[in-house]
């Protein structure tokens, strides 16, 4: 039996990257039928039909009436409000990635209803591959005129670009994105105190944010800058071709014959199937409309798909090991023995900030310790191999942290240790918020919580003998917002940070 614990020993490297990079343009297995074909940016020319019609478009729409339903400005505000609050954007629990496939098709119908190419797919930007923005946006004129996928004011913070591979890496994605087998692992849980329909559960996070979110998702979007790290993202071009990518994702990790709901209970598959996004979308002709998840599960039903979708890899998800995560996010405990390591305890005050990074140790006993390192050497493909997780829960991030590092067991930190330290454990991005008050106080985001998985980081830390005491030490190194000053709002706190062994 192939489970997710034994292809996290059996090593990825069987051209995992390969397979799912995206790299594969073959269109010809769609080219029968009627699916429209989302395509890749990478190597697309300029003046390709589907970027054309794209930028003819974002053109259209910036030169209407901006209080016209259907406008530049208008379909962004459906989304939040640049300097303001999120309005119906979910960011933080699990309508995370339904919310944002019908957002990305409102922009694709309407593309088709404007420039009337029927055929038109929202291309995707691959930043595995293409690790810079893709010159259709940066350049500032197109056939002498200005280019309307061009925004000024970019920041394209040189500290993170190119992207680094910790983010975005085919590898890094392999292993933590699609090797992962539960649906709330791999994008982002349910809010532990949801317990009905209501739609105000959609706006307000609480839940624990996978890799897919924290990291890839939320790091790109603060890198560009200008619009980007704000509620008013989508006022940026670029945000559709993220956003298509982030959906290829999923598409690719449920290709793989992942389930979204199969291990959900009865009532939870209930609560992320059947939340109404009311009204939450506006049609090419200006008029509200709403979508249900149960309704966004199968790109192919929608009438789109993506190249080179990779076949079933028949990975059987662990239901023990997921119960035990899912439980822990949920309530902070489970209930059989796993032992929860408190690094923090709950309602830590204690900050990171620039100059004092957030360092915590907690005992790491020799037999957890062995638990895990004697996967490492064990060289048999079926094992038990225990996974290191830590949950950082209800972060107050200060205006003027864009990202948080996580380090293990590092002798000395500062802002400047790089992402390929061997002590680099993970970092989670933090998309910009405004303050608490204001008249959308209501629809404020709880605190953000992540998950960060730290097995191959201790696992090579032992290697490399590094990890010689009984504790281990999580460290929290806050990273600035471009342009901002290292003041108070450069901060983080985290209510608890747990470790866990399972
Ligand atoms: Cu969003």
């Amino acid at each position: 039996m192939v489970t997710r614990r034994t292809i996290l020993k059996a090593s990825l490297a069987l051209g995992a990257a390969a397979v799912f990079s995206g790299a594969i343009g073959g269109l010809s297995a769609f080219a029968q039928n009627t699916l429209r074909v989302r395509r890749s940016l990478h190597n697309m020319a300029l003046n390709d039909p589907d970027l054309s019609a794209y930028r003819d478009f974002v053109g259209m729409m910036q030169a209407k009436n901006q209080k016209d339903p259907v406008s530049w400005l208008q379909y962004s505000l459906m989304h939040g409000a640049y300097n303001g609050n999120y309005r119906y954007c979910p960011h933080g629990d699990w309508y995370f990635l339904p919310w944002h496939r019908e957002f990305v098709m409102m922009y694709e119908n309407a593309v088709i209803a404007l420039t009337g190419k029927k055929d038109f797919a929202m291309p995707y930007w691959d930043w595995s591959i293409d690790r810079v923005m893709p010159k259709a946006f940066t350049d500032q004129s197109y056939g002498g005129k200005p280019n309307p996928l061009y925004v000024s004011g970019r920041t394209l913070n040189t500290q993170n670009w190119p992207l680094p591979d910790a983010w975005v890496a085919p590898d890094v994605l392999a292993k933590k994105v699609y090797a992962e087998t539960n649906f709330q692992l791999f994008g982002t849980s349910k809010n532990p105190n949801q317990r009905d329909l209501d739609m105000s559960w959609v706006v307000k996070g609480g839940g624990t944010q996978g890799f897919l979110e924290a990291t890839p998702h939320n790091l790109i979007h603060n890198s560009i800058g200008a619009f980007m790290p704000t509620a008013g993202s989508p006022r940026d071009p670029i945000f559709m071709m993220h956003h298509s990518n982030i959906d290829r994702i999923w598409a690719v990790w449920n290709a793989l014959g992942r389930s979204n709901t199969a291990d959900m209970t009865p009532s939870d598959r209930n609560l992320w199937l059947n939340m109404n996004f009311k009204n939450n979308y506006l049609s090419p002709t200006g008029q509200l409309y709403s979508a249900y998840p149960r309704d966004l599960q199968d790109t192919k039903a929608l009438g789109y798909t993506y190249p080179g979708l990779p076949k079933p890899d028949n990975l059987l998800a662990d239901p023990v090991r997921d119960a035990r995560l899912l439980s822990l996010l949920a309530a902070g405990s489970t209930s059989d023995t796993l032992e929860v390591l408190r690094v923090l305890p709950a309602a830590n005050k204690d900050a990171a900030t620039l100059k004092a990074p957030l360092v915590k140790s907690v005992r790491f006993s020799a037999s957890l310790q062995n638990q895990v390192m004697a996967q490492a050497t064990e060289s048999a493909t079926q094992s038990d191999a225990a996974e290191v997780f830590a949950i950082i829960r209800d972060m107050a991030v200060g205006p003027d942290v864009s990202s948080v590092r996580v380090f293990v067991n590092a002798p000395a930190l500062s802002a400047t240790t790089p992402l390929d330290s061997a002590h680099f454990a993970g970092e989670i991005g933090f998309l910009a918020h405004p303050d608490a008050e204001g008249e959308h106080a209501g629809h404020q985001k709880t605190p953000p919580s992540a998950l960060i998985e730290l097995t191959d980081t201790v696992r090579d830390l032992a290697k490399r003998g590094l990890l010689t005491t009984d504790n281990i030490s999580v460290q929290l190194v806050p990273v600035l917002r471009e342009g901002a000053k290292d003041g108070a709002g450069a901060t983080i706190i985290p209510a608890s940070i747990e470790i866990v062994v399972v």
